[in-house]
């Protein structure tokens, strides 16, 4: 359920250094190192999937929550106004870590324009 030369795999499972706000048995929440706005957040998952296809259901119905959390917690701790969850699957999606990992993206009043955002 890794992938010996998938960089987040060592993340996740704390291999390699990484900003972490979160982490529980099943995932590790991340700094992104390219933040879109501050406190922007990527969820890994400990076991490697590619994307979301590949993702067993118990996953899938973890990591939503766990967005939410996070979303709560930038809005009450960072003072976002709200927050963006993103996910990207496949090259064409915009996907360029082949594990899967969503975006939590805090919003801030008076932020960035959202027109031609896109993460990653
Ligand atoms: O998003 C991949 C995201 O992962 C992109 O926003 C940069 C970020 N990234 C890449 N390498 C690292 C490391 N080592 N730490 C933290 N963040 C990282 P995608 O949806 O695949 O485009």
């Amino acid at each position: 359920m890794r992938d010996d030369n998938c960089i987040f795999c060592k993340i996740a499972n704390g291999e390699i250094p990484s900003a972490t706000v979160y982490e529980d048995d099943d995932f590790r929440a991340i700094l992104d190192l390219g933040p879109a706005s501050k406190g922007h957040t990527l969820i890994l998952p400990k076991n490697h999937y590619k994307d979301l296809c590949e993702a067993d259901e118990t996953v899938m119905a973890k990591i939503l929550p766990l967005a939410a959390k996070l979303g709560k917690s930038m809005k009450s701790q960072l003072g976002a106004s709200g927050f963006n969850v993103v996910q990207n699957n496949g090259t064409s999606a915009g996907q360029t870590v082949f594990h899967l990992h969503v975006h939590v993206i805090p919003r801030y009043e008076g932020g960035p324009d959202m027109v031609n955002w896109a993460p990653g």
